[in-house]
């Protein structure tokens, strides 16, 4: 059976339709309730609406509205409320926050997920710049320990509530609470997600939406060229209809020859379609087969213009969007960067981890349906894997209030391209030298591949230099609760000195696998200076040769800042930040395949070799009092 649950994620409970085209009007009301009766009373009516988010009667409805059974609210709709947030003074929250795990059917085929207090995806955060978020976090599972991390926010001065398992803290075992204090940065405001961070468990659905809005005073220096009237959230993921433990299992052998596991489906905001008949006999499931109106849907007025903010939230895939019955423009990248590009039918490729803003325009046309479709890249797949629909449409139901408020849509503006190449976005004004040195004062240089290697009994394993990344475990503390000298083999956190003066740092990260990877640096934003990806050949760069850069000079001019980069297969990418923000920072690639087996290392930054951190107001003591009841994953 379908549950009704998992709709309340989604569900509008209180949306908002300005009345004019501006993002920082207040809602009416009136209009959205014109919608809902015309959604409701229309027999190509698909989709969800709760009735009980309506306070008054439905004046235009001559029928009586059906509430649609639980089941068939398939609403994709996450609505955001910028105007709630983007004019008050800073102020501190605090969720409580009771973990579970239980059977949905996200797709119509059954699968343990991750509820946070019964939702999934878990509860959507919105803050503003400055907020305080303290969020307690009680782990009732039976048997794993969790943690859960801010992907994006910079935890200035609050490295133990990174949630990085291992480097900042140990899992929250079974039966133990604790508690993330995290203040936002005054500096900070964009699309972010938490998701979790121990082991494998993002990939059942432990994770959700985490938008800090930027304050209205900030509006004049941050101001986006293109104006919208609502913002909505598309988590966007792949999906695999096995437990992520299994699936890592399946990889973490020698017979998988290093070959990722390809998804079955994908979700977005927790919902997709399945269909039952693509199941190979070898991997049965439990499938309950979704008729054409139980596809997830959204919900629009093709008068007004979207901001949707897409997080991909997948452990494999990159993925392309495409409404061809609108026009689309990326106005930010990560966490709240501007970039500038023309305007399309389909942006992409955005890999796991990134996050791109986008703002929708519906172009006149008779339909009343459009379809958004989200195309799965495959260049992560190496086997076919005949389960999966790596190209699927979403209706994007089309509802146009009264047609003497209305405006007729768009008509499609010229020159609309067919795609916008994410990955190549620039910001539009100069952000480069004017903010950083010519030259950095240190540089790393990385090489990152998978080996299968004898000792390791053949199977695959991610590597950062020589170091295959675990959790730290002899001692079972937290590598921010001991000194350096304490810490185990599994550790390869480079020290970054910085009592001197500004630091500014340049990573060469090399790939020499023939898949790309997408590199996440917790803690920081970084400047991407260049990436590279060869015809032929490794396609390194190290600069401490005399060789030119294969690439070919560095973007100093205006180079995008990103928290998350794709790194090409047989290429490199040059990243440069300030190394202002002290503490034990994750560096690892978001394939969550590729993390789970080692990709992934540390940047250990400070004014302290020794690494002071456990004398430092008790803050090491207390990220390793977890560890006292923590129960790692059996697997590790
Ligand atoms: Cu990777």
């Amino acid at each position: 059976m379908l549950t009704g649950t998992t709709s309340e994620a989604y569900a509008p409970s209180t949306p908002s339709l300005p009345s004019t085209p501006h993002r920082l009007r207040k809602p009416v009301n009136a209009l959205f309730l014109l919608i809902v009766a015309l959604v409701l009373s229309s027999a190509a009516s698909l989709f969800y609406l709760r009735h009980g988010s309506l306070n008054s009667p439905l004046p235009l409805s001559k029928s009586t509205p059906t509430q649609l059974p639980a089941e068939m609210r398939r609403g994709l709709d996450i609505i955001l409320n910028p105007q709630d947030h983007n004019s008050r003074p800073p102020k501190t929250f605090h969720h409580n926050w009771i973990i579970t795990a239980a059977l949905r059917r996200p797709d119509g085929v059954a699968k343990r997920v991750y509820l946070i207090n019964d939702q999934f995806p878990g509860p959507t955060l919105e803050a503003r710049s400055g907020d305080t978020l303290i969020i307690r976090i009680e782990n009732t599972l039976e048997d794993e320990g969790l943690s859960i991390h801010w992907h994006g926010l910079h935890m200035r001065g609050q490295n133990e509530f990174d949630g990085a398992d291992g480097l900042t803290q140990c899992p929250i075992a079974p039966g133990a609470s604790f508690t993330y204090q995290i203040t936002i940065s005054d500096e900070q405001h964009g699309t972010f997600w938490y998701h979790a961070h121990q082991q494998v468990q993002r990939a059942d659905g432990l994770y959700g939406g985490l938008i800090v809005h930027n304050p209205v005073s900030q509006d004049a220096a941050n101001s986006h060229r293109i104006e919208y009237d609502e913002e909505r959230l598309l988590l966007i993921g792949d999906w695999y209809h096995r437990p992520a433990d299994d699936v890592l299992k399946w990889y973490m052998r020698a017979g998988s020859f290093g070959m990722e596991p390809v998804p079955d489906s994908m979700i977005i905001n927790g919902l997709g379609s399945y269909n039952c008949s693509l199941a190979v006999p070898a991997r049965p499931v439990d499938c309950l087969q979704l008729d054409e109106e139980q596809t997830p849907g959204a919900l629009i007025d093709p008068t007004r213009r979207y901001r949707y903010r897409i997080i991909n939230t997948s452990s494999l895939s990159g993925i392309t969007v495409r409404i061809d019955e609108a026009a689309q423009t990326a106005i930010e990248v990560d966490g709240g960067h501007s970039v500038k590009t023309g305007t399309a039918r389909a942006v992409g490729v955005l890999h796991p981890g990134e996050r791109v803003d986008i703002v929708v325009t519906w172009l006149s046309s008779r339909n009343q349906l459009a379809m958004l479709q989200v195309v799965l890249d495959d260049e992560s797949f190496r086997y076919p894997n005949s389960a999966l629909s790596k190209t699927q449409a979403f209706p994007v139901t089309l509802v146009t209030p009264s047609p003497p408020s209305s405006k007729p849509a768009e008509p499609a503006p010229p020159g609309i391209q067919a795609s916008i190449d994410i990955q190549r976005a620039l910001p539009e004004v100069s952000s480069g030298h004017q903010h950083f040195p010519l030259t950095a004062n240190k540089t790393l240089v990385i090489y990152t591949t998978t080996l299968k290697l004898a000792r390791l009994s053949n199977i695959p394993h991610g590597f950062m230099n020589h170091t295959s990344y675990k959790p730290q475990s002899n001692p079972p503390q937290p590598v921010i609760s001991l000194p350096r000298t304490a810490w185990d083999d599994n550790q390869f956190i480079p020290y970054i000195f910085t009592s001197a003066g500004p630091v500014w740092v340049d990573i060469v990260i090399n790939n020499l696998d023939d898949g790309g990877h997408p590199f996440h640096l917790h803690g920081y934003d970084f400047y991407v200076l260049a990436t590279y990806a060869a015809d032929f050949g490794w396609g390194s760069y190290n600069p401490f040769s005399l060789a030119l850069p294969p690439g070919g000079k560095f973007n100093l001019a205006n180079p995008v800042k990103k928290d998350t980069v794709f790194i090409p297969r047989h290429g490199y990418a040059v990243l440069r930040f300030l190394a202002d923000n002290p503490g034990i920072w994750m560096l690892h690639c978001h394939l969550l395949w590729h993390q789970a087996s080692g990709m992934a290392m540390g940047l250990h930054i400070g004014s302290d070799e020794t690494w002071a951190f456990p004398d430092d107001e008790g803050k090491g003591q207390r990220a390793s009092q977890l560890c006292r009841s923590s129960n790692r994953h059996p697997s590790l």
